[in-house]
């Protein structure tokens, strides 16, 4: 942890990549905790254009129960920490797989929303927006009046990144003098490709209470939870700013 910290204290630029491992101490589900499932169904086969072309309502109903939880569900003290290291950075960027918002009610600022968000649907077919409340899309409010169909306004498996957040994600990486993964078992691509593949200088730091694909590949395991470990390297690095006026 002390070769972190250090490295920390005289980083310019930050990257963190977070997954959904994040948010579960807010109390919301990681994707392979629950065995990948939802009921009886696969979220591979749910989150894909195919699983929503076979059955919107279904979708709909997984994502409206998804989006009650995140309505429901506070940002916790990891999300909290990486607001504040934000403050302490020159270069920080925050890239998460999450489609939570939950680091975006902490206060973090520069915020990749690499895999969408639910605050918004979009029409399949004019790409027009509808913003999400509380309780997501009602189920009869799916058809747009041009003749498409409101979707999450997501990617999905089997669908391409957006081009502007996915290049700024590499170039925040590229640039990186730290990385920060956390809360991702880094099974999915290209987002875990950040991890490590686009920084030659950068010191890689994982935080999560497991092992995952990238382990053997990082410079510091932090074996945590993000809300336990956050809050401690977070404090640790201010003090010393402050120390160093
Ligand atoms: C693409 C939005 C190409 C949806 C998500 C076959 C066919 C097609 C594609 C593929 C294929 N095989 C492989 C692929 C590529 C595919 C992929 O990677 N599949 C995986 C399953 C192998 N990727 C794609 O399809 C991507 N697109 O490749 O396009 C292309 C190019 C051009 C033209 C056309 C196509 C798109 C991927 C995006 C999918 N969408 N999310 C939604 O949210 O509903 S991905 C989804 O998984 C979430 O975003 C989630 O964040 C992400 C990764 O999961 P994790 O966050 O890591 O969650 P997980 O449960 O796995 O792990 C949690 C971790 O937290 C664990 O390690 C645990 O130990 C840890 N943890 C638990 N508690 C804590 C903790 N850590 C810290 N603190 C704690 N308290």
């Amino acid at each position: 942890m002390e070769d972190l910290l250090s490295r920390l204290r005289s980083a310019r630029s930050v990257f963190v990549l977070t997954g959904s491992g994040i948010s579960a101490e807010s109390g919301l589900p990681t994707f392979r905790g629950v065995g990948g499932l939802w009921r009886t169904h696969r979220v591979e086969e749910l989150a894909s254009p195919e699983g929503f072309g076979r059955d919107p309502h279904l979708v709909w109903t997984w994502y409206n129960e998804r989006k009650a939880a995140h309505h429901r569900a506070k940002p916790n003290a990891g999300h909290y920490a990486l607001a504040q290291l934000e403050t302490t950075i020159a270069d920080f960027t925050l890239c998460t797989q999450n489609v939570d918002s939950l680091h975006l009610r902490a206060g973090s600022r520069n915020i990749i929303e690499l895999h969408g968000n639910l605050r918004e649907a979009r029409c399949t077919r004019c790409d027009v927006r509808r913003p999400l409340d509380g309780a997501g899309l009602p189920l009869d409010e799916l058809h747009h009046s041009c003749g498409g169909l409101f979707r999450p306004n997501i990617v999905w498996f089997g669908e391409p990144l957006p081009r502007a957040p996915w290049r700024r994600a590499r170039v925040g990486a590229a640039q990186a003098d730290v990385i920060l993964v956390v809360g991702t078992s880094a099974v999915v691509y290209p987002a875990a490709s950040l991890a490590t593949r686009y920084s030659a200088k950068a010191y890689i730091a994982e935080i999560n209470p497991e092992d995952t694909a990238i382990s053997g590949r990082v410079d510091c395991v932090i074996r945590e939870t993000a809300a336990s470990a956050l809050p401690k390297i977070v404090k640790a690095v201010s003090l010393n700013s402050r120390a160093d006026g």
